[in-house]
């Protein structure tokens, strides 16, 4: 069976845990707390040298790492993925843009306002002007599509909603994208997310 090292706390992990759950993948969830350096020890560098969650065991015993990676991989052959070549790059597009652009300013206020708990003043200014602007951005896509790519639900609305749906915890107030917030509730309620998370 499929074994998931992961942090409830992280957007990351989730991606993970809904994409096995919208597939009906059975797995095994370990808990690997970031905050207590579990990812940090000797056992898990072994597994992950990056020292991060999410990382999956297959039941084959190979291991992988990286979010959109690991969902990609499990995603396999699933309507999850485009089957039309344009539509499954522009997937590729917002995943790639969720990692470079989205999750480094979305993710990390929210890390360092709700979880290390810092005041506004020490965590860095920018973060929140392009948070803001990330936000539009999604706005303006979602104010003429019910979905990031083709129509329906896919990975790159799994990877996005992953940290958007906790923006409010980084000091993001969706209540100025209403698009999005529409969105988010769509794709929670696809995911079946508030019974699982
Ligand atoms: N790009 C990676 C980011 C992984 C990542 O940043 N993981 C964090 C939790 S969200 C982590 O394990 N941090 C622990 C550490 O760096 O020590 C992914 O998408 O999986």
């Amino acid at each position: 069976m499929l074994t998931i090292y992961g942090d409830s706390i992280s957007g990351n992990c989730l991606k993970v845990k809904f994409v096995c759950d919208r597939l009906g993948i059975p797995y095994r969830w370990v808990e690997t707390d970031v905050l207590k350096g579990e990812t940090r020890t000797p056992e898990f560098l072994a597994m992950n040298p990056a020292g991060q969650v999410p990382a999956v065991k297959l039941s084959d015993g190979r291991v992988l790492a990286q979010s959109n990676a690991i969902m990609l991989h499990l995603a396999e052959g699933s309507d999850l993925i485009p089957s039309d070549a344009y539509d499954r790059a522009l997937m590729f597009q917002w995943l790639f843009w969720e990692q470079y652009s989205h999750e480094t300013v979305i993710a990390v206020r929210r890390f360092h306002k709700a979880y290390l708990k810092k005041p506004d003043a020490e965590i860095d200014p920018a973060l929140l002007p392009k948070g803001e602007r990330v936000l539009a951005l999604m706005n303006d896509h979602l104010a003429t599509h019910r979905y990031f790519v083709g129509g329906k639900l896919s990975l790159a609305d799994i990877a996005l909603v992953a940290y958007t749906r906790w923006a409010d915890q980084g000091g993001f107030e969706l209540s100025r994208t209403p698009h999005v917030q529409d969105w988010i509730a769509r794709v929670e309620q696809d995911l079946d997310l508030a019974r699982a998370a």
